[in-house]
């Protein structure tokens, strides 16, 4: 089966926060899963780089857009990697390819009759560059989201018909209530709709950063128009031998986060639908990192520097931290401390002695071959079903839930050595038989929950596999070992911090 899983593009004026790197450590941790259990895997991410405030903040630097938007999307080029995500591409809105598809699909949607010319009036946050509705509108006429006052616009525009999807859009999100998770998300999205929806602007006339209407070329395509294209677009261009479209669209997923849900669950089907392109299957909306009360963001202010805390914990920590503390879809604090806290108690303590000290073990007593034994069937009981539960889970791109399921049996794996006390029973070569029968489980419990951490942590996994003497990631379940293999003792995986 193909999963085609995406990130937003990021705004090519900003700086990579770790706001940015969550959406992509999340969209990489459902991506490397699904190539664990042999999926055809497509993952795309990269940057969004047309538009007025790229073009104003070109002017503040006195560079031009373009070399602004190279420079940025160098650095969350390097945030990708850092955090190790696994994409398959890395759009950018101004590649040629993509300018090209977007105006294919626009004429598509105006040949289709979706399209007119208007005057637009109204209200525009520049920052979100988004015509705001009555509904929208702070005090004072400001951004509720940037808490900057919005511009009155009236300028000649080419709308697209958002209205008549109205109905179209209610009906699909009623049909399939999956379709946006989480649910409170969809009931959202669903409001938003049943309150009415007007048309929306199309182009603007004011700006020459962006990509040109064909048939109206004073005219660029309104910036998220373009932007949501990404996902599409990059199909066709990803790859110089193949265009991926019929292989991966509609996507499997978007990742995203709240701010961005009207774009996603309203114009971008409406815009597909006009097009004759099928609506993406399914889009997760998560919640946002804050750092004390307000949102992490660039005009906030208070950004907490992935990059750091990568040289400091590295990225494993990262991604396991961020989806430890806040559970996905939710809103959630974190702190330097937290990431202490957890780096300490959970991955040190419970995860990283747990396999230094099997490891150990089994070199210690069994001369590092892991006994030829059965599994234990206290702990098989334990471990039933544990791949279908987080497989499952993760299909829902339940990140946090399916990462609980995994650290409860790290947990029980934990307890397993204190009652059975290994060091005991190697006293006593009455216990020979026990003694192996215990390692063959600690070992192989280690073994299925290192390939299930394995898309949270794909470094220390990789060493841990490794020194499992497992050289494949597909996902196992326990008892499926033969034994009889050898293992090495590992340096800790999570050293303690000094
Ligand atoms: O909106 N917590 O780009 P953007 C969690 N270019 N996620 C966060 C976050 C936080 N504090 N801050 C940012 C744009 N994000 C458009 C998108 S898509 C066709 C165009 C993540 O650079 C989250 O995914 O402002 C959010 O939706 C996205 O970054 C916004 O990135």
């Amino acid at each position: 089966m193909s999963f085609y899983v995406t990130t937003p593009i990021f705004y090519g004026n900003g700086e990579p926060h770790l706001g940015h790197a969550y959406s992509a450590m999340a969209a990489d941790i459902l991506a490397r899963h699904q190539r664990q259990r042999g999926e055809d895997v497509f993952y795309l991410t990269g940057t969004d780089e047309h538009g007025e405030p790229i073009a104003q903040a070109a002017e503040r630097e006195g560079i031009t857009p373009q070399q602004l938007v190279d420079r940025s999307a160098g650095q969350f080029r390097d945030m990708v990697a850092k955090v190790d995500a696994t994409n398959d591409f890395f759009i950018r809105t101004t590649d040629p390819g993509h300018i090209e598809r977007v105006q294919r699909v626009v004429e598509k949607v105006r040949e289709n009759g979706y399209v007119y010319k208007g005057t637009w009036t109204g209200w525009y946050c520049p920052r979100c560059a988004d015509f705001k509705n009555e509904s929208e509108i702070g005090p004072g006429d400001t951004c509720p989201i940037h808490e900057i006052p919005l511009e009155r616009e009236e300028e000649e525009n080419w709308f697209f018909e958002l209205s008549a999807f109205q109905e179209p859009l209610e009906k699909m999100y009623v049909q399939n209530p999956g379709m946006i998770q989480p649910d409170f998300r969809r009931n959202e999205a669903l409001s938003f709709i049943r309150s009415g929806l007007r048309d929306v602007s199309l182009s603007r006339s004011k700006l020459s950063w962006g990509v040109p209407l064909t048939w109206d070329p004073d005219q660029v395509m309104y910036v998220w128009f373009d932007a949501l294209l990404n996902y599409y677009t990059a199909l066709g261009y990803a790859r110089e031998d193949e265009d991926l479209t019929d292989r991966f669209w509609p996507a499997s997923w978007h990742i995203l986060a709240k701010d961005i849900l009207k774009f996603h669950a309203v114009y971008w089907p409406a815009f597909l639908m006009a097009a004759g392109l099928e609506p993406p299957q399914r889009m997760y909306i998560h919640g946002y990192l804050l750092m004390g009360e307000k949102k992490m963001s660039k005009s906030l202010g208070n950004v907490l520097d992935p990059f750091e805390v990568i040289e400091r914990f590295g990225a494993d920590a990262l991604r396991f931290y961020c989806f430890r503390e806040v559970s996905f879809g939710q809103d959630g604090s974190i702190s330097t401390a937290g990431f202490e806290s957890r780096y300490e108690t959970e991955l040190a303590n419970d995860f990283g002695n747990l396999a230094s000290r099997s490891l150990a073990m089994v070199s210690r007593y069994r001369d590092g071959v892991v006994p030829r034994s059965a599994p234990d069937p206290v702990l098989s009981a334990d471990f039933d079903g544990i791949v279908e539960r987080v497989s499952g889970l993760l299909d829902e791109a339940q990140i946090s839930q399916a990462l609980e399921e995994i650290w409860t049996l790290v947990r029980r794996l934990n307890r397993y050595v204190e009652e059975t006390q290994p060091w005991v029973l190697a006293k006593d070569e009455g216990d020979a038989d026990r003694l192996d029968r215990v390692l063959y489980g600690l070992i192989e419990g280690l073994r299925i929950l290192t390939l299930l951490l394995h898309p949270y942590l794909p470094n220390s996994t990789a060493t841990l596999l490794g020194a499992l003497g497992e050289d494949g990631l597909e996902l196992a379940d326990f008892g499926s070992g033969a034994g009889g293999g050898s293992v090495e003792k590992i340096e800790p995986l999570f050293p303690k911090l000094v």
